[in-house]
Protein backbone atom coordinates (compact mmCIF):
# COMPACT_ATOMS: atom_id res chain seq x y z
CA UNK A 1 0.00 0.00 0.00
CA UNK A 2 1.25 3.35 -0.67
CA UNK A 3 0.87 6.33 0.98
CA UNK A 4 -2.85 7.11 1.82
CA UNK A 5 -4.32 9.21 -0.87
CA UNK A 6 -5.58 12.65 -0.05
CA UNK A 7 -9.17 12.29 -0.27
CA UNK A 8 -9.16 9.41 2.10
CA UNK A 9 -7.24 11.80 4.23
CA UNK A 10 -9.40 13.94 4.55
CA UNK A 11 -12.79 12.31 5.24
CA UNK A 12 -10.16 10.83 8.22
CA UNK A 13 -10.04 14.34 9.07
CA UNK A 14 -5.97 14.22 8.96
CA UNK A 15 -3.89 17.19 7.55
CA UNK A 16 -3.66 17.66 3.68
CA UNK A 17 -1.32 19.97 1.76
CA UNK A 18 -4.39 20.66 -0.49
CA UNK A 19 -8.45 20.46 -0.43
CA UNK A 20 -9.15 17.32 -2.36
CA UNK A 21 -11.75 18.09 -5.02
CA UNK A 22 -14.20 15.88 -7.11
CA UNK A 23 -17.55 17.00 -8.74
CA UNK A 24 -21.13 14.81 -8.02
CA UNK A 25 -22.14 13.47 -11.90
CA UNK A 26 -18.50 14.50 -12.75
CA UNK A 27 -18.88 12.16 -15.40
CA UNK A 28 -21.73 12.34 -17.92
CA UNK A 29 -23.27 14.24 -20.85
CA UNK A 30 -21.67 17.51 -20.63
CA UNK A 31 -18.38 15.75 -21.67
CA UNK A 32 -18.63 14.64 -25.85
CA UNK A 33 -16.28 11.77 -24.92
CA UNK A 34 -19.43 10.33 -22.90
CA UNK A 35 -22.04 11.13 -25.35
CA UNK A 36 -19.42 9.05 -27.58
CA UNK A 37 -19.61 6.06 -25.34
CA UNK A 38 -23.30 6.59 -24.50
CA UNK A 39 -23.90 6.29 -28.01
CA UNK A 40 -21.58 3.18 -28.48
CA UNK A 41 -23.66 1.59 -25.59
CA UNK A 42 -27.04 2.28 -27.65
CA UNK A 43 -28.59 3.03 -24.08
CA UNK A 44 -27.76 4.01 -20.90
CA UNK A 45 -28.62 1.16 -19.07
CA UNK A 46 -26.57 -0.88 -21.40
CA UNK A 47 -23.86 1.47 -20.33
CA UNK A 48 -24.33 0.87 -16.94
CA UNK A 49 -24.26 -3.00 -17.64
CA UNK A 50 -21.71 -3.44 -19.71
CA UNK A 51 -17.96 -3.11 -17.31
CA UNK A 52 -16.01 -1.56 -20.01
CA UNK A 53 -17.63 0.52 -21.04
CA UNK A 54 -18.77 2.06 -17.57
CA UNK A 55 -14.86 1.87 -16.85
CA UNK A 56 -13.81 3.75 -19.27
CA UNK A 57 -16.34 6.82 -18.58
CA UNK A 58 -15.65 6.43 -15.01
CA UNK A 59 -12.23 7.17 -15.95
CA UNK A 60 -12.57 9.89 -18.09
CA UNK A 61 -13.25 12.57 -16.10
CA UNK A 62 -10.28 12.06 -14.51
CA UNK A 63 -8.10 11.93 -17.31
CA UNK A 64 -9.23 15.31 -18.40
CA UNK A 65 -9.21 17.25 -15.05
CA UNK A 66 -7.10 15.36 -12.93
CA UNK A 67 -9.74 15.03 -10.18
CA UNK A 68 -8.87 13.53 -6.60
CA UNK A 69 -11.14 10.83 -6.49
CA UNK A 70 -13.68 8.53 -9.11
CA UNK A 71 -17.26 7.86 -8.55
CA UNK A 72 -18.31 4.49 -9.88
CA UNK A 73 -20.51 5.42 -12.89
CA UNK A 74 -23.85 3.53 -12.43
CA UNK A 75 -27.40 4.58 -11.51
CA UNK A 76 -29.00 4.46 -8.21
CA UNK A 77 -32.19 2.71 -9.64
CA UNK A 78 -30.24 0.11 -10.42
CA UNK A 79 -31.30 -1.54 -6.81
CA UNK A 80 -35.48 -1.28 -7.72
CA UNK A 81 -34.66 -2.86 -10.86
CA UNK A 82 -32.82 -5.54 -9.27
CA UNK A 83 -35.45 -5.56 -6.75
CA UNK A 84 -38.15 -6.58 -9.66
CA UNK A 85 -39.25 -3.54 -11.17
CA UNK A 86 -38.98 -2.80 -14.96
CA UNK A 87 -36.75 -0.04 -15.11
CA UNK A 88 -36.83 2.25 -18.16
CA UNK A 89 -34.60 5.60 -19.26
CA UNK A 90 -36.58 7.00 -21.62
CA UNK A 91 -34.84 9.86 -24.15
CA UNK A 92 -35.34 13.76 -22.44
CA UNK A 93 -37.69 12.29 -19.90
CA UNK A 94 -35.15 10.09 -17.53
CA UNK A 95 -36.38 7.30 -15.22
CA UNK A 96 -39.67 5.48 -15.71
CA UNK A 97 -41.34 2.57 -13.77
CA UNK A 98 -44.15 1.76 -15.94
CA UNK A 99 -46.02 -0.18 -13.01
CA UNK A 100 -45.20 2.02 -9.74
CA UNK A 101 -45.63 0.35 -6.54
CA UNK A 102 -48.92 2.87 -4.72
CA UNK A 103 -49.95 0.49 -1.97
CA UNK A 104 -49.17 -2.95 0.37
CA UNK A 105 -50.29 -5.58 -1.52
CA UNK A 106 -47.97 -3.85 -4.65
CA UNK A 107 -44.71 -5.01 -1.96
CA UNK A 108 -45.53 -8.66 -2.94
CA UNK A 109 -44.07 -7.65 -6.76
CA UNK A 110 -40.29 -7.25 -4.88
CA UNK A 111 -37.63 -9.56 -4.42
CA UNK A 112 -34.86 -9.54 -1.92
CA UNK A 113 -32.34 -9.68 -4.63
CA UNK A 114 -28.84 -11.99 -4.47
CA UNK A 115 -26.84 -8.98 -5.17
CA UNK A 116 -24.02 -10.98 -6.24
CA UNK A 117 -26.42 -12.32 -8.66
CA UNK A 118 -28.33 -9.44 -9.69
CA UNK A 119 -26.14 -6.22 -9.62
CA UNK A 120 -22.83 -8.65 -10.21
CA UNK A 121 -21.93 -6.34 -13.17
CA UNK A 122 -21.80 -3.68 -11.23
CA UNK A 123 -19.22 -5.31 -9.05
CA UNK A 124 -17.36 -6.32 -12.54
CA UNK A 125 -17.07 -2.81 -13.40
CA UNK A 126 -15.87 -1.95 -9.57
CA UNK A 127 -12.82 -4.69 -10.26
CA UNK A 128 -12.10 -3.10 -13.60
CA UNK A 129 -12.51 0.09 -12.34
CA UNK A 130 -9.86 -0.35 -9.43
CA UNK A 131 -7.84 -2.34 -12.26
CA UNK A 132 -7.50 0.92 -14.31
CA UNK A 133 -7.38 3.75 -12.04
CA UNK A 134 -4.31 5.74 -11.26
CA UNK A 135 -3.41 3.91 -7.50
CA UNK A 136 -3.35 7.66 -5.79
CA UNK A 137 -7.14 7.96 -7.09
CA UNK A 138 -9.73 6.33 -4.62
CA UNK A 139 -12.83 4.69 -6.20
CA UNK A 140 -16.49 5.73 -4.48
CA UNK A 141 -19.36 3.54 -4.54
CA UNK A 142 -22.93 4.35 -4.19
CA UNK A 143 -26.32 3.75 -3.13
CA UNK A 144 -29.54 5.73 -3.15
CA UNK A 145 -30.72 6.45 0.34
CA UNK A 146 -34.20 4.28 0.76
CA UNK A 147 -36.29 7.86 0.73
CA UNK A 148 -34.64 8.65 -2.58
CA UNK A 149 -35.24 5.34 -4.02
CA UNK A 150 -39.13 4.69 -2.77
CA UNK A 151 -39.71 8.23 -4.10
CA UNK A 152 -39.23 6.33 -7.83
CA UNK A 153 -40.64 3.64 -7.41
CA UNK A 154 -43.53 5.19 -5.92
CA UNK A 155 -44.14 8.37 -8.54
CA UNK A 156 -42.84 6.37 -11.72
CA UNK A 157 -40.69 8.57 -12.00
CA UNK A 158 -39.04 11.93 -11.65
CA UNK A 159 -41.82 14.29 -10.08
CA UNK A 160 -41.81 17.92 -8.78
CA UNK A 161 -44.67 17.40 -6.77
CA UNK A 162 -44.28 14.19 -5.41
CA UNK A 163 -47.95 13.15 -4.78
CA UNK A 164 -47.80 9.94 -4.73
CA UNK A 165 -45.45 9.10 -1.90
CA UNK A 166 -46.50 11.76 0.05
CA UNK A 167 -50.02 10.21 -0.03
CA UNK A 168 -48.66 7.42 1.36
CA UNK A 169 -46.90 9.40 4.06
CA UNK A 170 -50.18 10.51 5.18
CA UNK A 171 -52.27 8.12 4.34
CA UNK A 172 -50.46 4.48 4.67
CA UNK A 173 -47.26 5.29 6.36
CA UNK A 174 -46.78 1.34 7.57
CA UNK A 175 -46.87 0.55 3.45
CA UNK A 176 -44.28 3.22 3.46
CA UNK A 177 -42.07 1.86 6.02
CA UNK A 178 -42.44 -1.57 4.88
CA UNK A 179 -41.00 -0.89 1.35
CA UNK A 180 -37.96 1.52 3.20
CA UNK A 181 -37.35 -1.38 5.38
CA UNK A 182 -37.22 -3.67 2.25
CA UNK A 183 -35.16 -1.39 0.71
CA UNK A 184 -32.79 -0.36 3.47
CA UNK A 185 -31.47 -4.53 3.93
CA UNK A 186 -31.13 -4.68 -0.14
CA UNK A 187 -28.97 -1.70 0.04
CA UNK A 188 -26.88 -2.67 3.22
CA UNK A 189 -26.49 -6.04 0.87
CA UNK A 190 -25.07 -3.95 -2.15
CA UNK A 191 -22.96 -1.87 -0.70
CA UNK A 192 -21.33 -4.56 1.59
CA UNK A 193 -20.95 -5.98 -2.07
CA UNK A 194 -18.93 -2.91 -3.37
CA UNK A 195 -16.87 -2.89 -0.42
CA UNK A 196 -15.92 -6.50 -1.06
CA UNK A 197 -14.99 -6.02 -4.55
CA UNK A 198 -13.10 -3.08 -3.97
CA UNK A 199 -15.05 0.49 -3.25
CA UNK A 200 -12.65 2.73 -1.02
CA UNK A 201 -15.35 5.02 -0.18
CA UNK A 202 -19.20 5.46 0.14
CA UNK A 203 -21.58 7.65 -0.63
CA UNK A 204 -25.56 7.65 0.07
CA UNK A 205 -27.34 9.92 -2.15
CA UNK A 206 -30.29 11.26 -0.30
CA UNK A 207 -31.16 13.61 -2.90
CA UNK A 208 -34.89 13.86 -1.87
CA UNK A 209 -34.57 14.29 1.69
CA UNK A 210 -35.58 18.13 1.79
CA UNK A 211 -39.17 17.56 0.77
CA UNK A 212 -39.36 16.45 4.34
CA UNK A 213 -40.37 18.32 7.75
CA UNK A 214 -37.87 17.64 10.47
CA UNK A 215 -39.55 14.92 12.11
CA UNK A 216 -40.56 12.91 9.18
CA UNK A 217 -36.81 13.39 7.38
CA UNK A 218 -35.78 11.49 10.66
CA UNK A 219 -38.32 8.52 10.79
CA UNK A 220 -38.27 8.06 6.86
CA UNK A 221 -35.48 8.81 5.68
CA UNK A 222 -32.43 9.92 8.42
CA UNK A 223 -33.45 6.80 10.63
CA UNK A 224 -32.97 4.39 7.59
CA UNK A 225 -29.75 5.62 6.46
CA UNK A 226 -28.47 5.33 10.00
CA UNK A 227 -29.05 1.81 9.83
CA UNK A 228 -27.57 1.22 6.70
CA UNK A 229 -24.39 3.04 8.02
CA UNK A 230 -24.13 1.05 10.92
CA UNK A 231 -24.67 -2.48 9.12
CA UNK A 232 -21.86 -1.39 6.74
CA UNK A 233 -18.23 -3.20 6.82
CA UNK A 234 -15.48 -0.48 8.30
CA UNK A 235 -13.15 -1.66 5.97
CA UNK A 236 -11.71 -2.71 2.90
CA UNK A 237 -10.27 -6.37 1.84
CA UNK A 238 -6.65 -4.29 1.95
CA UNK A 239 -7.89 -3.14 5.48
CA UNK A 240 -8.12 0.46 5.31
CA UNK A 241 -11.16 2.41 6.62
CA UNK A 242 -13.77 2.96 4.21
CA UNK A 243 -15.27 6.72 5.23
CA UNK A 244 -19.08 6.88 4.36
CA UNK A 245 -19.97 10.02 3.07
CA UNK A 246 -23.95 10.95 3.50
CA UNK A 247 -25.43 13.47 1.07
CA UNK A 248 -29.13 14.78 2.01
CA UNK A 249 -29.96 17.27 -0.51
CA UNK A 250 -31.59 20.44 1.37
CA UNK A 251 -30.87 18.99 4.84
CA UNK A 252 -28.36 20.86 6.34
CA UNK A 253 -30.24 22.34 9.39
CA UNK A 254 -30.17 18.55 10.79
CA UNK A 255 -26.28 18.10 10.08
CA UNK A 256 -26.19 17.74 14.22
CA UNK A 257 -28.73 14.81 13.74
CA UNK A 258 -26.94 13.19 10.60
CA UNK A 259 -23.87 13.07 12.79
CA UNK A 260 -25.25 11.14 15.04
CA UNK A 261 -25.72 8.40 11.92
CA UNK A 262 -21.78 7.27 12.19
CA UNK A 263 -21.37 8.72 8.91
CA UNK A 264 -17.31 9.75 8.26
CA UNK A 265 -18.67 12.77 6.34
CA UNK A 266 -21.49 15.50 5.60
CA UNK A 267 -22.36 16.20 2.00
CA UNK A 268 -23.66 19.68 2.37
CA UNK A 269 -25.53 21.74 -0.86
CA UNK A 270 -25.04 25.29 -1.78
CA UNK A 271 -27.93 26.30 0.23
CA UNK A 272 -25.63 25.49 3.81
CA UNK A 273 -23.83 27.60 5.98
CA UNK A 274 -21.03 25.81 5.68
CA UNK A 275 -18.72 28.07 8.67
CA UNK A 276 -22.14 27.97 11.10
CA UNK A 277 -22.70 24.20 10.41
CA UNK A 278 -18.53 23.39 10.96
CA UNK A 279 -18.90 25.83 14.32
CA UNK A 280 -21.91 23.72 15.52
CA UNK A 281 -20.43 20.21 15.23
CA UNK A 282 -16.80 20.83 16.17
CA UNK A 283 -14.76 18.21 14.21
CA UNK A 284 -16.95 15.29 14.98
CA UNK A 285 -17.19 14.09 11.23
CA UNK A 286 -16.01 16.09 7.90
CA UNK A 287 -17.61 18.00 5.38
CA UNK A 288 -18.23 17.84 1.57
CA UNK A 289 -19.22 20.51 -0.57
CA UNK A 290 -20.30 22.73 -1.32
CA UNK A 291 -20.18 25.32 -4.65
CA UNK A 292 -22.53 26.27 -6.18
CA UNK A 293 -23.18 24.31 -9.47
CA UNK A 294 -24.42 27.28 -11.22
CA UNK A 295 -20.99 29.21 -10.80
CA UNK A 296 -19.88 26.78 -13.70
CA UNK A 297 -21.93 29.29 -15.87
CA UNK A 298 -20.19 32.43 -14.97
CA UNK A 299 -16.66 34.21 -15.65
CA UNK A 300 -13.22 32.75 -14.54
CA UNK A 301 -12.83 35.93 -12.26
CA UNK A 302 -16.53 35.14 -10.49
CA UNK A 303 -15.24 31.26 -10.03
CA UNK A 304 -12.29 32.46 -8.44
CA UNK A 305 -14.07 34.16 -5.58
CA UNK A 306 -16.71 31.66 -5.27
CA UNK A 307 -14.35 28.84 -4.39
CA UNK A 308 -12.31 31.40 -1.99
CA UNK A 309 -15.34 31.97 -0.13
CA UNK A 310 -16.16 28.17 0.10
CA UNK A 311 -12.81 27.37 1.07
CA UNK A 312 -13.18 29.46 3.87
CA UNK A 313 -16.50 28.82 4.99
CA UNK A 314 -15.06 25.28 5.64
CA UNK A 315 -12.54 27.14 7.93
CA UNK A 316 -9.16 25.76 8.87
CA UNK A 317 -9.57 22.78 10.36
CA UNK A 318 -8.35 19.50 8.13
CA UNK A 319 -11.87 17.49 6.90
CA UNK A 320 -13.20 19.34 3.97
CA UNK A 321 -13.47 17.75 0.49
CA UNK A 322 -14.15 20.10 -2.11
CA UNK A 323 -17.36 19.36 -4.71
CA UNK A 324 -20.61 21.12 -5.87
CA UNK A 325 -23.48 21.10 -3.57
CA UNK A 326 -25.57 19.20 -6.29
CA UNK A 327 -24.27 17.26 -9.70
CA UNK A 328 -23.24 18.94 -12.98
CA UNK A 329 -25.54 19.40 -15.57
CA UNK A 330 -25.31 18.51 -19.17
CA UNK A 331 -24.93 22.20 -20.15
CA UNK A 332 -22.23 22.84 -18.43
CA UNK A 333 -18.65 24.14 -20.14
CA UNK A 334 -15.73 21.50 -19.62
CA UNK A 335 -13.13 24.43 -20.02
CA UNK A 336 -14.88 25.79 -16.95
CA UNK A 337 -14.62 22.35 -14.79
CA UNK A 338 -10.81 22.76 -16.00
CA UNK A 339 -10.34 26.07 -14.66
CA UNK A 340 -12.70 25.68 -11.59
CA UNK A 341 -10.19 22.18 -10.50
CA UNK A 342 -7.17 24.58 -11.26
CA UNK A 343 -8.19 27.24 -8.68
CA UNK A 344 -9.63 25.61 -6.03
CA UNK A 345 -5.88 23.99 -6.07
CA UNK A 346 -3.82 26.80 -6.78
CA UNK A 347 -6.29 28.75 -3.70
CA UNK A 348 -6.23 25.88 -1.26
CA UNK A 349 -2.81 25.25 -1.01
CA UNK A 350 -2.58 28.62 -0.57
CA UNK A 351 -4.74 29.06 2.25
CA UNK A 352 -3.52 25.77 3.72
CA UNK A 353 0.41 27.15 3.76
CA UNK A 354 -0.95 30.48 5.66
CA UNK A 355 -2.87 28.27 7.99
CA UNK A 356 0.39 25.83 8.74
CA UNK A 357 2.27 29.23 9.04
CA UNK A 358 -0.17 31.09 11.15
CA UNK A 359 -0.20 27.63 13.94
O1 LIG B 1 -28.80 9.79 -20.86
C1 LIG B 1 -27.93 9.65 -20.01
O2 LIG B 1 -26.72 9.53 -20.32
C2 LIG B 1 -28.39 9.54 -18.59
C3 LIG B 1 -28.00 10.63 -17.67
C4 LIG B 1 -27.59 10.00 -16.34
C5 LIG B 1 -26.28 9.85 -15.86
C6 LIG B 1 -25.01 10.33 -16.49
C7 LIG B 1 -28.46 9.36 -15.41
C8 LIG B 1 -29.91 9.18 -15.53
N1 LIG B 1 -27.67 8.84 -14.38
C9 LIG B 1 -26.36 9.12 -14.61
C10 LIG B 1 -25.20 8.67 -13.79
C11 LIG B 1 -25.26 8.79 -12.33
N2 LIG B 1 -26.41 8.89 -11.58
C12 LIG B 1 -24.16 8.75 -11.44
C13 LIG B 1 -22.71 8.46 -11.84
C14 LIG B 1 -22.06 9.59 -12.53
C15 LIG B 1 -21.14 10.47 -11.73
O3 LIG B 1 -21.48 10.92 -10.63
O4 LIG B 1 -20.06 10.73 -12.27
C16 LIG B 1 -24.67 8.90 -10.15
C17 LIG B 1 -23.87 8.99 -8.85
C18 LIG B 1 -26.07 8.99 -10.25
C19 LIG B 1 -26.98 9.06 -9.11
C20 LIG B 1 -28.41 9.42 -9.30
N3 LIG B 1 -29.28 8.99 -10.26
C21 LIG B 1 -29.14 10.23 -8.40
C22 LIG B 1 -28.58 10.82 -7.13
C23 LIG B 1 -27.67 11.96 -7.39
C24 LIG B 1 -28.29 13.24 -7.86
O5 LIG B 1 -27.83 13.73 -8.88
O6 LIG B 1 -29.21 13.73 -7.19
C25 LIG B 1 -30.46 10.31 -8.86
C26 LIG B 1 -31.61 11.07 -8.24
C27 LIG B 1 -30.55 9.51 -10.05
C28 LIG B 1 -31.76 9.23 -10.86
C29 LIG B 1 -31.58 9.61 -12.29
N4 LIG B 1 -30.70 8.99 -13.14
C30 LIG B 1 -30.72 9.60 -14.37
C31 LIG B 1 -31.68 10.63 -14.32
C32 LIG B 1 -32.03 11.54 -15.46
C33 LIG B 1 -32.22 10.64 -13.02
C34 LIG B 1 -33.35 11.50 -12.52
C35 LIG B 1 -32.91 12.74 -11.83
C36 LIG B 1 -34.13 13.53 -11.36
O7 LIG B 1 -35.18 12.95 -11.02
O8 LIG B 1 -34.01 14.76 -11.37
Amino acid sequence: MGQKQLFLKACAREPVERTPVWLMRQAGRYLPEYLKVRQQAGSFLNLCKTPALATEVTLQPIRRFGLDVAIMFSDILVVPEAMGMKLDFLEGEGPVFAEPLRESRDLNRLIRPKVEKKLGYVYNAIEEMRAALPSKVPLIGFAGSPWTLATYMIEGGTTKKFTHIKTALYRDPDFLHMLLGALADTVIDYLNGQIDHGAQAIQIFDTWGGILGPKNYRAFSLDYMTKIVRNLKKTGPDGERVPVILFSKGCASYSKDIATSGCDVISLDWTADAKKIRRQLGDKVAFQGNLDPAVLYAPEEVIRKEVRKTLKSFGNKPGHIFNLGHGMEPDMNPDNVQLLVEIIREESSHLLKRNSKKR
